[in-house]
């Protein structure tokens, strides 16, 4: 990867040029220890996990709705390490697009090489397959995506493998993609670090070969004027948002985008739930997980 790059905005060009980049002590320990110890609460809990499939993995632990669970979930995605570079590559109004665990278990068998833009790009005559074309041979930023790493990441115990240059590989046939695996690399890194990729660079979980979890959570981001992948403004519980940050809820899409997008009224959301009360949901996981 050559010398390190510390500075952010040019942590921003090494994604933009190379699809990923390797942040060092990224996250402080402290706040590792409390993401191990909630995932823990939850897993004593047995809340439930989400995605026991061939593709998010059988032996992978996976809580999504996070911001319901608990308020530790509040930090990562508003974190001073992360955020900026997100807002950096995709605008400053850039949107929470999925956010969750990703714990490989021992015995995980490695994942299909994919793109995290995929959903967007997916539909064969969608207006941002077109876009991309057009902006100098190369796509429109419109995901970044982030592994963060728990634990040490090693090749053995499944590591991210990722492929770096792929952002400017013509975009895939679907079925084509797994070939690429021989060619990526593990993203090992000590706990603390934060692997970003972008939409469009391949990447896969690793398999598990070791006897011990290899424990990550995933922020992803997407531009402004995307849909995201959770819908959150649906989801989140209502009498949760006035313990949020006002950089968590312009990422939840409480905020107009700077095209003008997600307004009521004209205000932006969260002005008016200000002005008048906003009904509270009285049941949901959340209620049983944090009891
Ligand atoms: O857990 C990982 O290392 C990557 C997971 C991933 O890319 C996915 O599930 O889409």
């Amino acid at each position: 990867m050559g010398e390190p790059v510390t500075d952010q905005d040019a942590i921003v060009q090494h994604i933009h040029e190379h699809g990923y980049y390797i942040l060092e002590d990224a996250v402080e320990p402290a706040l590792c220890d409390a993401l191990l110890e909630e995932i823990e609460r939850l897993e004593a809990k047995e809340v439930p996990r989400s995605l026991d499939n061939d593709f998010h993995g059988h032996q992978t632990t996976r809580f999504y709705d996070v911001l319901n669970l608990g308020d530790v979930w509040q930090k990562l995605p508003v974190h001073d390490a992360i955020l900026p570079v997100a807002r950096g590559l995709l605008g400053d109004d850039c949107l929470l697009n999925t956010y969750g665990t990703s714990i490989i278990n021992p015995g995980e068998t490695r994942q299909r090489m994919h793109v995290d833009d995929g959903p967007f790009i997916g539909a064969r005559n969608s207006c941002l397959r077109h876009r991309a074309h057009v902006e100098n041979g190369a796509r429109a930023h419109i995901v970044l995506n982030t592994m963060i790493a728990l634990c040490d990441f090693t090749e053995e115990n499944g590591a991210t493998r990722f492929l770096p240059d792929s952002n400017l590989m013509p975009y895939p046939s679907v079925k084509g993609d797994d070939n690429w695996y021989e060619l990526s690399q593990p993203a090992v890194m000590p706990r603390g670090s934060v692997l970003f990729f972008e939409g469009q660079c391949f990447h896969a979980g690793g398999d598990n070969n070791s006897d011990g979890r290899r424990y990550a959570v995933s922020v992803d981001y997407c531009a402004g004027y995307l849909r995201s992948q959770e819908n959150f403004l649906f989801s989140i519980s209502r009498d949760r948002l006035p313990t949020f940050s006002d950089d968590l809820l312009g990422l939840l899409g409480l905020r107009i985008s700077r095209g003008g997008l997600g307004h009521v009224y004209h205000h932006d959301p969260d002005d008016l739930m200000q002005r008048i009360a906003m009904p509270t949901s009285s049941s949901g996981p959340e209620r049983e997980a944090q009891e």
